[in-house]
């Protein structure tokens, strides 16, 4: 179990008895409480396999009213819970510790509203990612953000970790595009911000507390997002690139040269790429190069867009900038490489033990690490690589082990998170810091900080119900 590898001690709660999984069946009926061993077991391991624990209770409310009722009563009866989505985090967030009860968002998936001259919609925080954005593109829009597990992260949890994703360069993070949300607190008082206005100055920016808050401050239930109109011509290069210099320069190339068509620009290193291919069988519509580049339009104009990025290519493979590359705006194609990027995260899960480290560096510092961390790890690791977001200045490094082990851990961390602090990084650049990352959080958090963040906890959930163990440390 997580608690034991990772040493936590179990809070003083209540434990689970008869009579609190009566009263939950008495509101929400037999079906929807889950109690039996293997159908509680999924919602107590999470998608890396990092964490497991050890809830016997999964509770899928379908209404704010009961997620309220839940919480009003497990606060009374000191009873910790554990808010899920679709559990596609990557930091342990998502799962129990010891034996919290799941809550789980699952069946809070209606469309409310969707304003087609805004581009406001508003929903439950149980629809998934994709089937929002099949929905928008029905009517001409896109969801704002886009990432690997859209087929099963819900809107919910993207707010909660305030995902960011693909696209995050051109329609910016959740803290732009929420526009509103409604949320549970730990005492089931239901907060309602659920304006969907893009202005609203009324006090305090109340919805920022919720977003990115990991499930510890309230649960969210339902989100008003803005949506972008859907590009007309969306084109998509796949480059091969000699080294990290020219990747960086090719970034401020395409900055330049692509302007405010530019939608996603993405890094992988050889191995990332290599791995995937090998692992997944999929195909790579390009030869070996130590680096790719993956580069994206969304614009208004095919004829134009598709020849901006062809000069583009063009241009660079003069200068030398890019080895190789392919151009497309065939959906299939694209698909095909966006299906290569978005899958590299899960092939490091086949074989072994993985290690995900998700940061943010000054780009010009952004690939530093993972030759220092090669060199360390020695043979000790059976794969290390390193990908993602760079036009965030965001890099996902991956250590694959044959097995979990101390000393494996030891050289690792706290290793990678002082290299980050002296680079002046943050040691959670998207995916948040869950259960695996608290006791590093002041790595990137000052201690006045850190005092307010418990300040606001102790004010909006006292008992300390609401995914405890997460995102705030212990203090001994
Ligand atoms: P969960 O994993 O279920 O939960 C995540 C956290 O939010 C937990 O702390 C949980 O307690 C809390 N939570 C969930 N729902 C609620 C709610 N309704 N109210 C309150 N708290 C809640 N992340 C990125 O940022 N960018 C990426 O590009 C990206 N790519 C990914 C690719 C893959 C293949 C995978 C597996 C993950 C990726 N992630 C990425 C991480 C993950 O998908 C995101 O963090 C996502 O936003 C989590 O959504 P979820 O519904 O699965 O939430
Ligand atoms: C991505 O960008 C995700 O693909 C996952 O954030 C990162 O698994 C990872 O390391
Ligand atoms: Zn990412």
């Amino acid at each position: 179990f997580s608690a034991e590898k990772y040493n936590v001690k179990r809070k003083n709660f209540s434990n689970v008895q008869a009579a609190d999984v009566s009263y939950f069946q008495s509101i929400l009926g037999n079906d929807r409480v889950l109690t039996d061993r293997d159908e509680v077991l999924p919602f107590n391991i999470d998608w890396i396999r990092n964490c497991r624990g050890q809830s016997q209770v999964v509770l899928k409310p379908k209404t704010t009213q009961e997620v309220s009722e839940i919480l009003a009563y497990c606060n009374k009866k000191r009873l910790a819970v554990c808010p899920q989505g679709g559990n596609t985090g990557l930091v342990g967030g998502s799962v129990p510790v010891y034996d919290e009860i799941v809550i789980n968002l699952m069946l809070m998936d209606k469309i409310i509203t969707l304003d087609e001259i805004s581009g406001a919609l508003v929903c439950e925080a149980g629809c998934v990612l994709e089937n929002l954005d099949n929905y928008v593109r029905g009517h001409n829009l896109i969801m704002p953000l886009d990432l690997g597990a859209k087929g099963s992260c819900q809107i919910g949890g993207n707010v909660s970790t305030n995902a960011g994703g693909l696209r995050l360069l051109r329609y910016g993070n959740l803290h732009g595009s929420v526009l509103g949300l409604e949320a549970v607190k730990a005492d089931g008082t239901v907060i309602d911000c659920l304006r969907s206005l893009k202005k609203d100055n009324t006090g305090y920016h109340l919805k920022h507390l919720f977003i990115g808050s990991e499930g510890t401050l309230g649960i969210v239930t339902k989100v008003a997002i803005h949506c972008p109109v859907l590009p007309k011509a969306a084109t998509l290069g796949f480059f091969g690139i000699k080294n990290f210099e020219n990747i960086l320069e090719l970034y401020k190339s395409a900055k330049s040269s692509l302007g405010e068509i530019l939608s996603a620009f993405e890094m992988a290193d050889n191995l990332a790429i290599t791995q995937t291919v090998k692992n997944l069988n999929l195909p790579n519509p390009i030869s070996d190069y130590p680096f790719y580049a993956l580069v994206e339009t969304h614009g208004s104009n095919e004829v134009h867009d598709g020849e901006k990025l062809s000069n583009f290519l063009n241009k660079e493979m003069e200068s030398g900038l890019i080895m190789d590359g392919t151009v497309t705006s065939d959906p299939a194609k694209m698909q095909t490489i966006w299906n290569l990027r978005e899958s590299i995260a899960a092939s490091s899960l086949v074989g072994g033990y993985v290690f995900k480290y998700d940061v943010s560096i000054p780009q010009k510092h952004y690939y530093d690490i993972v030759p220092m961390l090669k060199q360390r790890l020695g043979d000790k690791a059976s794969a290390v690589f390193g990908y993602g977001h760079i036009g965030d200045g965001n890099i996902h490094i991956n250590i694959s082990v044959p097995q979990y082990t101390k000393e494996v851990v030891s050289l690792i961390e706290p290793f990678i998170f002082e290299e980050v602090s002296k680079l002046k990084g943050s040691i959670s650049a998207e995916h948040g810091i869950g259960f695996r990352k608290p006791q590093f959080i002041h790595y990137s958090k000052e201690p006045s900080a850190l005092g307010l963040m418990r300040d606001l906890k102790q004010l909006m959930d006292p008992n300390g119900i609401l995914n405890p163990y997460k995102v705030l440390p212990e203090t001994n």
